[in-house]
């Protein structure tokens, strides 16, 4: 059997010889360049020169040698930018950095000294305000013949000669990442809220020529084509970005529409990745034609593989889940990898229907001892038949589970939203309890993330002579509250809360000035950044907003941030408290660091060091010395409180 035989019969929900193994056959389920280096060196082969498979990730392109040896099952075909266009790096014109801009024209960089990956660092959209301004655009060409001057002898080589399956890449990322890199994450949610025709528009746009890409390349790869990749991240550590009712409204339509396109054309299996916590709209996605999900981040809230293979292991695919980036295979030791790959193939495997491959590209801190460990442990229990997957003997010990319960909420100590009942605002009314008429009005508007309304309200606030600092605590603090808790609770996603949120910061920066006037006190003074190395910096932003929006003051260093640059901002602008976010098992480390060098400084004692994101626990924040964790927004203001001592 070849692996083409092999991944077809498992993409059928049949059982072939053995589970299929994948690395290095997409841009999704590759290993960072660091890794692979030490993997070959590990394996014993000659070093040399890696081919890089996607300049953004870093990730190689995986060698003859380390496949013949591994017996990987598949491989990529198609280039994801197109032939003409040619990444040009500048080293020179940015200090400590190298930087280009891509086909899109997203600017991305990387740190010259221990960067990892390019992060984006331009959004050609982000100050755009009218339709023309996309209609005028120099969009890719996405039928540029350049583009698939190779495509369709690859594709006999790869299937024919090479006996393995055919992955045609599509053109770029899905058109919500498309859309949200080239207008910028902080725009791009709130426009879900308050600029969706612009946004749609702008989602149209790049949807057309996704369509057009795949006009050409479909017929030309024909019966060759096994499998075509789509993408677009819908989630997070702990539920979906956005909620479900605006996917199914303005994202999935969208979605269905390039599905249908695809399978009017071919019969290829539709793989489609996105990260995160996505198990609530698993039926949405198989309703839509997508077969094959990746990367089946278990560690996930709600994706516990036992679980997505009995209730969707009939209809959907999993390609990815064999063993978690962000916690065994980075962290732990090779048994507990062992552990951990033995029990994904005994949740994932039976019936087909399973490609085995790790979360997400095999990151830059991956042990290659880990990596062995993981493939050993499929070479070991990764086939089919008598004893293998689903046929297990009588004396088999099933590995150990630790799954997480399925819960919605996004934190453990998540408090319902306590909006009064009419009855309960009418006894409030009649204790005095209650606030003007005028501040219900700003509340709302906050609430409902309309700025031009809420900051109205507070312009007519101060002309009815209240206080800054009145606004403050009766306009924006129990809006903020009531945000922060729907949030929690899942009632609020990305869009509502960030929209939520720059309503109230367009009333803090109309009264800003009075505040510095009158000399009023904030609630507390907060340094906030995400940590050296590390871009994501959508959840820092969210935690930034809230602290704001509960009456602190909030100096944001932004993302990337080493630790000079906080404890500079510690000496200028004497916080109580320092926030530290990360989302990646290879940028925590450098929470580490910084807590040490506060040390180092003599600064440590003059701050509370608050710590967040998906790459960290309660557990870590004890081990590095931290004052504080909080996993998300509204527990981190609590935090915050609880440590600087603040009145709820
Ligand atoms: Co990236 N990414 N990403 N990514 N990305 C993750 C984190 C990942 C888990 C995805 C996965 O494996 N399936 C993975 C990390 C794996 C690991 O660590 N082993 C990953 C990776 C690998 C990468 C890249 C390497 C590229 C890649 O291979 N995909 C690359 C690295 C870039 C870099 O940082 N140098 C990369 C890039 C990107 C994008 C640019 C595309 C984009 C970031 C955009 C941006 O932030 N400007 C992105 C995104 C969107 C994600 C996912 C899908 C979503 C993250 C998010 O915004 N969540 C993420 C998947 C996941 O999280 N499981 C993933 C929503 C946000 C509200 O939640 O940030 O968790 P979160 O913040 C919460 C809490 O954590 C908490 O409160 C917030 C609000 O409730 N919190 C704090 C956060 N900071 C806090 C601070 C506090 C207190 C609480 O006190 C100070």
């Amino acid at each position: 059997m070849n692996s083409r035989q092999r991944v077809k019969m498992a993409l059928n929900h049949l059982e072939p010889d053995r589970i299929p193994f994948d690395l290095g056959g997409t841009v999704l389920t590759s290993i960072h360049v660091n890794a692979y280096r030490n993997l070959r060196r590990y394996l014993g082969l000659p070093d040399k020169d890696v081919e890089i498979m996607d300049v953004f990730q870093q990730i190689a392109v995986v060698d003859e040698d380390v496949r013949q040896k591994l017996g990987c099952d598949c491989r990529n075909v198609a280039p994801r930018s197109s032939a003409t266009f040619k990444i040009v790096v500048d080293e020179d014109s940015m200090p400590g950095y190298r930087f280009f801009h891509d086909e899109w024209g997203i600017g991305w960089r990387m740190p010259k000294d221990g960067g990892f990956y390019y992060d984006m660092f331009h959004h050609p959209f982000a100050n755009s305000t009218s339709i023309d301004d996309i209609k005028n655009f120099p969009w890719p060409d996405p039928v540029d013949p350049a583009r698939f001057a190779t495509l369709k002898e690859s594709a006999r080589h790869v299937a024919e000669d090479l006996g393995e399956p055919v992955i045609l890449g599509g053109l770029a990322a899905g058109f919500v990442e498309l859309a949200a890199w080239t207008r910028g994450f902080a725009h791009f949610y709130p426009d879900l809220v308050t600029n969706l025709d612009w946004m749609t528009y702008l989602m149209d746009t790049i949807i057309d020529l996704k369509l057009a890409y795949w006009e050409v390349a479909l017929p030309l790869v024909g019966d060759y084509a096994d499998v075509v990749q789509e993408a677009d991240d819908l989630a997070g550590q702990f539920g979906l970005l956005i909620n479900p009712e605006t996917y199914r409204k303005i994202i999935k339509p969208r979605h269905k529409k390039i599905m249908d396109f695809i399978k009017a054309r071919s019969d290829a299996k539709i793989f489609f990745h996105s990260c995160g916590a996505i198990r609530e709209i698993i039926p949405d996605m198989i309703e839509i034609g997508i077969d094959i999900i990746n990367p089946v981040q278990v560690s996930a809230v709600g994706m516990e593989s036992s679980a997505l293979k009995r209730d969707f292991g009939n209809d959907m695919t999993f390609w990815g889940g064999l063993v978690d980036t962000q916690g065994v295979f980075t962290t732990g030791t090779p048994d507990e990898v062992r552990e951990e790959v033995r029990r994904r193939i005994d949740d994932l495997g039976a019936n087909g229907g399973f490609v085995a491959a790790a979360v997400h590209n095999i990151q830059a801190n991956v042990p290659p001892e880990n990596i062995m460990a993981m493939w050993e442990t499929l070479q070991e229990f990764g086939t089919y038949g008598h004893g293998g997957v689903g046929q297990r003997p009588a004396d088999y010990v099933p590995a150990a589970r630790h799954d997480k319960p399925v819960k919605v909420s996004t934190s453990p100590d998540a408090l319902p939203a306590q909006m009064p009942t009419p009855e309960e605002a009418a006894a409030q009314a009649e204790e005095g309890d209650f606030y003007p008429d005028l501040f219900l009005d700003m509340q709302d508007a906050i609430i409902d993330g309309q700025k031009a309304e809420a900051v109205a309200a507070a312009e007519q606030a101060l002309a009815d002579g209240y206080d800054a600092q009145t606004i403050i605590s009766d306009g924006i603090v129990p809006a903020m509250t009531i945000v922060g808790e729907k949030f929690e609770t899942a009632e609020f996603f990305l869009p509502e809360m960030m929209a939520a949120a720059l309503a109230a910061r367009g009333i803090l920066e109309l009264i800003r000035p009075r505040l510095a006037a009158t000399h009023a006190a904030p609630a507390g003074r907060a340094v906030i950044g995400t940590v050296k190395g590390d871009l994501h910096d959508i959840g820092k932003n969210l935690v930034a907003m809230m602290l704001e929006g509960a009456g602190f003051e909030v100096i944001d260093l932004g993302p990337d941030v080493p630790a000079e640059k906080f404890i500079a901002a510690i000496n200028e602008h004497k916080p109580g408290l320092v926030g530290l976010s990360a989302l990646l098992t290879t940028t925590a480390p450098m929470m580490r660091v910084i807590v040490n060098a506060f040390q180092a400084a003599g600064v440590r004692d003059e701050v509370k060091v608050l710590v967040g994101g998906a790459a960290v626990s309660q557990e870590f924040a004890d081990e590095i010395g931290a004052d504080g964790y909080a996993p998300d927004a509204g527990a981190a203001v609590r935090k915050a409180k609880e440590l600087l001592a603040v009145a709820a």
